[in-house]
Formats: C-alpha cells, structure tokens, sequence
C-alpha cells in the first residue's frame, strides 16, 4: 500500500487529515512515526503556498517519500487578513490555541458584528517525486463569534461561525465541519489527484 507521510506535527490535524483520505488505500504516517522529537520545520514564507511546499520538501528530501503538507489559518477582515500563515503564532512562539483565541477576541472586542468576516483558508501541497509536485486549495466564509463556544474541534474553531450556520466549528463536530470546511474542500481534490494517479 502506498505510504503517505504528512508533514505535520499538529495532532488534530493530523486527525482531520485521517478522516478526510479514509478510504483511500493509502498509509498515512506522520512526523511522529519517524522523528522524536517532532522537528518543527521552519515556515518562512509569506503565503499559505510556500509554506505547504516548504514543509513538504523538508520531509521530502530527508525521507525520499510521498510527502503531504497542509499550511492554512484564519483570514480575519477588519485586521487586514491576520492572523493568516502567522496562525499558529499569532499569540507568540510557543502560546497555545486558547492564547491565539484570547489575543483574536480582544482585537476584536468593538467590532460591530456585521464587521466580523473572515475565512479559513487551506492549502496542502503533495509531492510524489523531486519535482513532482499538485496543489490544492479550499477556503470557508464565516464571521468571527463574541466568546468561544463549544468543544469540539481545534485552534480557532471555537470562535468560527461558518456561513449559513449559527453554531461554530467546535459545536458542529467533525462530519459537519468536513463537508464545508477549507481542509474539507482542499482534500477533496486531493482525493480525486490521488484516485487517478493511483489507478
Ligand atoms: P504544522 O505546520 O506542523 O502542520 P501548525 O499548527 O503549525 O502545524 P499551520 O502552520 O498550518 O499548522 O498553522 C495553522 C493554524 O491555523 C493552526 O495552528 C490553527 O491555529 C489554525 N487552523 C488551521 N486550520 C484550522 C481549523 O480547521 N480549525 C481551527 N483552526 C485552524
């Protein structure tokens, strides 16, 4: 069965990347089945592009496997399109989740709700040769919530509020989330790339 190694050292990720290509046959590894500790490969770049290539590569050219990476994040409006690729950082190296949601809630504190768009954004890069490389993107429109509400889910979900939907990502659950979600939407294509090139 055909290994896929995805260069990530995000858990809940990870998992949502498990569920999206389940019935692929394909073997999904990570970062944690070959480094320990997890290396946190350097994201240098300026778009979301870049980075998905970067971290692939990185893993890439260590491994010689087929390689997938997914770089996304938040795209808020009134703040210029930030946190954007700085999503995981947004409250500093090394602040986790509920610091990025404090940090994005205080900003955001006097903003009207009409004012409170933004999207999520993923785009995942796969490489199968040293210059074999497919792309593919998808994003989710959404508004950002007043507090966090709900458990489910990871980084900002508990803020999102997807188009059409009252509830956010953490209250709707993974099914849900996957079927309008930016990595929903990105993995389908990748899911297609993937049949046809596996036969
Ligand atoms: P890897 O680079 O190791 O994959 P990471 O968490 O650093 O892990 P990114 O650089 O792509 O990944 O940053 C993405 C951040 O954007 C992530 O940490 C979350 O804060 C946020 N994010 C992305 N997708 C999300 C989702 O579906 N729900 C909630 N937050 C999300």
């Amino acid at each position: 069965m055909q290994e896929i190694v995805v260069a990530t050292g995000n858990r809940d990720k990870l998992r949502e990347i498990r569920e999206l290509l389940h019935d692929l046959p394909v073997r999904i590894t990570s970062l944690a089945d070959y480094w320990n500790p997890v290396p946190s490969i350097p994201e240098m770049g300026n778009t979301f592009s870049e980075n998905a290539l970067q971290k692939a590569m990185w893993v890439f050219g260590r491994k010689g496997q087929w390689v997938l990476a997914d770089d996304s994040g938040l795209e808020v409006d009134v703040l210029g399109g930030m946190p954007g690729v700085r999503s995981a950082r947004f409250a500093g190296e090394g602040n986790g989740s509920e610091a990025n949601n404090r940090k994005l809630l205080e900003l955001m504190a006097e903003v009207a709700p009409e004012r409170r768009t933004a999207r999520f954004k993923c785009v995942v890069a796969l490489v199968t040769a040293a210059k074999s490389y497919f792309f593919a993107e998808g994003g989710c429109e959404g508004m950002i919530a007043f507090e966090p509400r709900g458990a489910r889910g990871f980084g900002y979900d508990p803020l999102f509020v997807p188009a059409g939907f009252t509830q956010t990502f953490a209250e709707l659950g993974p099914a849900e989330k996957h079927t309008i979600s930016h990595r929903g939407k990105a993995f389908e294509k990748v899911r297609k790339h993937l049949h046809e090139i596996l036969g």
